[in-house]
């Protein structure tokens, strides 16, 4: 392998995760035309349809093209980042089609690379969403969650050496009542990112409800620590897809999380780009 290579392999303890950030924004700057960007999404299951409602798509940037990104690993889920000009602002947002799992085993670095990237790209804000399970049986399948707190099970952190990161208010107190100023019903509650990549037994979603967990996940907890580390504004949109296991009677499946996510698209879709609107 060669230096720069060798420079730019985030799974190598000798780089700098940091300094391959500031590479994959220098390459979002050249490949979208824009010295930098405003706001960043990362589009979780379900969510993949919304960002066409945010603006304009200016540029779409294929993963592979920038330092540290690979291609998407799951199903239903893009393998591209876009630069969108947001309707009625002069704000462009960074929308990250994918997002790298920790269950892919690619290490926690690559999870929180799209947000180090979007905050090497100049982004003060990063919308953060997903797909998960959902502990309250009144969350019918496509119902969308703001996330007001979050346990973060995976056992692992995307902070390196002695840094005390504050974690009081990740979930932006600002950004929490804007969301709720366009949607005023919209409940809040608690993620809990487990693992996965299989999804809980009962008795662990049980375990969750009892450590104060409303929503079920594989995401977002490690990459809102990152974002906080980077000095962004975090607000977290849970699209509950399915009951968590064991709330209802029927066994869960990633074609039902897809469906649910295409049924619940416009209505996402409205509430991320009016929310986006008023960043
Ligand atoms: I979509 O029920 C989706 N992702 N852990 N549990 C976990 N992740 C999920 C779930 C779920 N649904």
């Amino acid at each position: 392998m060669t230096d720069a290579a060798t420079a730019l392999d985030l799974q190598d303890p000798a780089t700098d995760p940091f300094e391959v950030a500031r590479s994959a924004a220098a390459v979002v700057a050249e490949r979208t035309g824009a010295d930098h960007h405003d706001i960043a999404l990362v589009l979780g299951s379900g969510w993949g349809q919304t960002a066409d409602l945010v603006g304009e798509t200016v540029a779409t940037v294929d993963n592979t093209e920038v330092p540290g990104f690979a291609k998407a690993a799951v199903a239903g889920h893009s393998g591209t980042m876009r630069s969108v000009a947001v309707a009625g602002t002069a704000r462009r947002a960074l929308v990250f089609g994918t997002r790298t799992h920790y269950y892919e085993g690619r290490g926690v670095r690559a999870v929180v690379h799209a947000v180090r990237t979007a905050a090497a790209a100049g982004c003060r804000t990063v919308v953060l969403t997903n797909g998960c399970g959902g502990l309250d049986p009144a969350w019918r399948p496509g119902t969308p969650v703001l996330i007001r707190d979050h346990i973060n099970l995976t056992a692992d952190s995307p902070i390196e050496g002695a840094n005390f990161v504050d974690l009081t208010d990740l979930y932006s107190p600002r950004l929490r009542s804007l969301a709720r100023e366009v949607e005023p019903d919209l409940d809040e509650g608690v993620y809990v990112q487990f693992r996965g990549p299989h999804y809980e037994t009962p008795a662990e979603v049980q375990m969750a409800r009892t450590i104060g967990g409303d929503l079920v996940g594989m995401s977002t907890a490690l990459e809102a620590i990152a974002a906080r580390q980077a000095g962004l504004e975090v607000l977290g949109i849970s699209l509950v897809t399915n009951p968590a296991a064991g709330i209802s009677d029927v066994p869960l499946s990633h074609q039902e999380v897809i469906e649910a996510g295409q049924a619940a698209a416009e209505r996402c879709g409205r509430l991320l780009a009016a929310v986006v609107a008023r960043i």
